[in-house]
């Protein structure tokens, strides 16, 4: 069950101005920064608030390392900004399976790493709409409620 927004993917060119966009803008602070050579980016996270399902909110950032990244591909041809939204779920196999059976294409086999360990995977856009959708299980969560099928 897809219970929370979990973030909100944002694409820029610079992440070191645009992190500092949103301290001067906003107060957000970066909880955490990464490279994950798998999805091709450089990445902050800045934590927004609490859920009461004990996870959070984030804004990600996300600004290329490739240029065959999905980032890259995407800020060429539309220039900065939202690039997808998360949900949280506690269970990102499930819910991917059964979004997928009604017939949404389901990017990934199986769920792959996301930040902070997290496990991702994605929706293809033209099939939500125009928007590419993720669904997360963040390491806690998946830590305090393991998937049980
Ligand atoms: N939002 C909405 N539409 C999008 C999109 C996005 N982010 N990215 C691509 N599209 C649309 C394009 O506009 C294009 O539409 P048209 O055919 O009408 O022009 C169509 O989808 C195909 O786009 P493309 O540029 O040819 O790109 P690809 O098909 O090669 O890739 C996708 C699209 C969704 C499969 C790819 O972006 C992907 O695998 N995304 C998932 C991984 C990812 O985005 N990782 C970065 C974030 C990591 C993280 O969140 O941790
Ligand atoms: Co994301």
């Amino acid at each position: 069950m897809l219970t929370r927004i979990d973030h909100i993917g944002i694409a820029c060119r610079d992440l070191d101005t645009t992190v500092a966009f949103y301290r001067a803008t906003y107060g957000f602070e970066v909880h955490h920064t990464e490279v994950n050579e798998e999805q091709g980016v450089r990445e902050a996270m800045l934590r927004i608030n609490g859920t009461d399902d004990g996870g959070a909110t984030w804004i990600q950032l996300l600004e290329p390392i490739r240029e065959d990244s999905p980032v890259a591909t995407w800020l060429a041809k539309n220039g900065e900004g939202v690039h997808h939204i998360a949900f949280g779920t506690a269970d990102v196999d499930g819910d991917a399976r059964e979004i997928g059976a009604r017939g949404v294409r389901v990017l990934y086999d199986e769920p792959r790493r996301g930040s902070m360990d997290s496990r991702i995977t994605f929706l293809h856009p033209k099939d939500c709409h125009g928007v590419l959708t993720e669904l997360v299980t963040s390491a806690s969560a998946a830590a305090e409620d393991p998937p049980t099928a």
